[in-house]
């Protein structure tokens, strides 16, 4: 079977399953104490390689897991709703810990294949249909990568009013922005796709505004 149709066969909920398992890594480990457990082998590199991502990027990613003791897949995103890609931040704890670390240095079109150990995947417990302690393999394959939208400076910029607080129309004055200035203007359904994305993320009590803290996530962080 092509394997295109294999990805569409299988359904996902990525980011209420990996995202929900965030939380609890993060406290106990930092990714500098721990990359040496991720394995990253690098499947594809285009010849004009930049700009490399790095953590606070905003990046464009389609990703598939697979448990490692028996190639089974337990997620796709290509599936997830209609193919379109996942959209986060790298290294602020968005997906899991294996993945912010796995995703490092990586530019748009190269492809990984990166092997997670539980505890930087979804740990003891596993989460359905991940088993307990399972090491977990991600083939990964970067789409875009835009600078920055987790600084604070950024959030300066995107807050136009300066209330501190982020609606979503300034989110979408910022993408555009940060868009054309990289010579890629979009239509406004792809602004809208993403723009969901970042408040599903982001907007924590759901009143459909981003404060300044439910941006700030990490605030020891220099991002
Ligand atoms: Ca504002
Ligand atoms: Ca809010």
């Amino acid at each position: 079977m092509h394997s295109g149709m294999m990805w569409k066969l299988v359904s996902c909920t990525l980011f209420l399953f990996i995202s929900s398992q965030l939380r609890s890594w993060s406290v106990w480990a930092t990714a500098d104490e721990l990359d040496s457990e991720v394995k990253i082998e690098v499947v594809f590199k285009p010849e004009q390689c930049s700009p490399k991502s790095k953590r606070g990027d905003l990046v464009n990613v389609h990703y598939d897991g697979f448990l490692a003791k028996d190639g089974s897949q337990f997620y796709c995103s290509r599936s997830d709703k209609a193919g379109h890609p996942q959209w986060f931040v790298l290294g602020v704890g968005q997906v899991i810990k294996g993945l912010d670390i796995g995703m490092m240095d990586m530019c748009p079109g190269e492809k990984r294949k990166i092997t997670v150990p539980p505890e930087l995947a979804f740990g003891e417990k596993g989460k359905h249909p991940v088993p307990p302690n399972a090491t977990v393999i991600f083939e990964v394959e970067l789409y875009s990568v835009s600078r920055g939208p987790r600084t604070m400076e950024a959030f300066g910029n995107m807050d136009l009013d300066k209330d501190r607080i982020l609606t979503k129309a300034e989110v979408k004055e910022y993408l555009k922005l940060e868009f054309e200035k990289g010579g890629k203007p979009r239509d406004d359904p792809f602004y809208e796709k993403i723009i969901e994305d970042i408040f599903r993320k982001n907007d924590k009590d759901r009143d459909g505004l981003i404060s300044a803290n439910e941006y700030n996530i990490y605030k020891h962080d220099e991002l």
